[in-house]
């Protein structure tokens, strides 16, 4: 084996030769790429998922500073796993922001934040105008921050309501200041699972061709997986497989941010949540197969910020932002940090704890702050 660091005598037979690629920087096919995840131990992924990250990024990791607006938890698609969105008939527990309410939250954040991630539920009467104004108005107030927006679920609304084309859409809202799309609403891919969790939204299809779109238009955007409830390895490896192909053609996405199932308050919570070693596994073997991803992120508020100081050593290089308590699609799922917040302080600890440099990144990767 040429330049490993591992022991090909005290691996299994038919593993050697898939280390042996991904140690020469071979991309493995998706059949090796599920033979790995479903026979490799927790330790050879993640020794093969760290050598990776090492090689493109060092100790670097990044975080950005960040807040959320969630303009409303009204969605009009009931997805199982969602303990967030409220349907008319629970209008009690429901919100609704109107352009003022989400500008004054953006006027009361700290002023050195240099993103701001706009994604809620799917609100009937929220459209194009609406979002395309709020963008508009956004950036007159702060000129220099970067709009991250709407899900490919959102959008997929937002453009068939007003009788647009993806793109026609995308280039409205890019037009007002939308820089970038986030990567939610990707859940999983095969048709039959997510026919059973999420049926009534957004298409597979849909989703890739959204981002494709985005990508056409010079928009950026990230991709998530929603894992650890009714699917399996193969899933797994079928979902990363598009985003891989899409990315070969686009190279329009920045992360993968795998999102782990949270249980509480939803119609699937008679499912266990997976264990931290799940976790590491499907971090590790997303850093080894997603060749043509830089970044993969572990997304703190979800998956609690020690899982997020471990994943460092599992192949994520980014843990996202300090996100100021704006965020409750987690907490509201039973995540541990029922007001998510983090200090940069106690962020740039928290890597540093586990030797790693802490970088503080804007949402393209470019180094505002290093940390050494
Ligand atoms: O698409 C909803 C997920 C996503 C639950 O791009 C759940 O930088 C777990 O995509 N358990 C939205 N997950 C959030 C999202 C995101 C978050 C942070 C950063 C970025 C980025 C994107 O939240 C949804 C869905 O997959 N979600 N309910 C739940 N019970
Ligand atoms: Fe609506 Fe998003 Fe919740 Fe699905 S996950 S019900 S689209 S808010």
């Amino acid at each position: 084996m040429k330049s490993s660091c591992i022991s090909a005598e005290l691996l299994p037979e038919n593993l050697v030769s898939i280390v042996e690629k991904i140690e020469n920087q071979k991309r493995i096919s998706d059949k090796e790429a599920l033979f790995l995840f479903e026979n490799g131990s927790v330790s050879l992924l993640g020794t093969l998922a760290n050598q990776i990250r090492e090689r493109l990024h060092g100790n670097k990791t990044y975080f950005n500073k960040n807040i959320h607006i969630e303009p409303t938890n009204i969605c009009v698609f009931d997805c199982k796993f969602c303990s967030y969105s409220r349907l008319l008939s629970k209008k009690e527990e429901a919100w609704e922001y109107s352009e003022k309410d989400m500008l004054e939250i953006l006027n009361n954040a700290p002023k050195d934040i240099t993103e701001v991630h706009i994604v809620g539920g799917v609100h009937p009467k929220m459209g194009l105008d609406f979002f395309a104004n709020l963008i508009k108005e956004i950036k007159k107030l702060r000129p220099d921050i970067h709009v991250k927006a709407f899900t490919a679920v959102e959008l997929e609304y937002i453009c068939r309501k007003a009788k647009v084309s993806y793109k026609e859409g995308l280039q409205i809202l890019k037009n007002a200041g939308q820089d970038s799309l986030p990567g939610g609403g990707a859940e999983i891919f095969d048709e039959e699972i997510r026919k059973e969790i999420c049926e009534d939204k957004c298409s597979t299809a849909e989703w890739l061709e959204i981002h494709e779109a985005a990508h056409s238009l010079g928009m950026p955007s990230n991709a998530t997986i929603l894992y650890g409830h009714i699917e399996k390895p193969k899933h797994i490896i079928n979902h990363m497989s598009r985003l891989r192909s899409l990315q070969d053609k686009t190279g329009g996405f920045n992360a993968f941010i795998p999102l782990k199932f949270r249980n509480k308050n939803n119609q699937m919570s008679h499912l266990e949540e997976a264990s931290t070693i799940t976790d590491m596994r499907m971090y590790a073997i997303a850093r080894i197969y997603l060749d043509n991803f830089k970044h993969i992120k572990a997304y703190w508020p979800m998956i609690g910020k020690e899982s997020a100081q471990t994943l460092l050593a599992f192949g994520v290089n980014d843990i996202d932002g300090t996100i100021d308590d704006t965020t409750k699609i987690y907490s509201m799922a039973g995540a541990k940090d029922q007001n998510p917040k983090m200090t940069t302080e106690e962020i740039v600890a928290l890597i540093k704890q586990v030797k790693r440099q802490p970088i503080e990144r804007d949402t393209l990767y470019n180094t505002m702050k290093d940390y050494v």
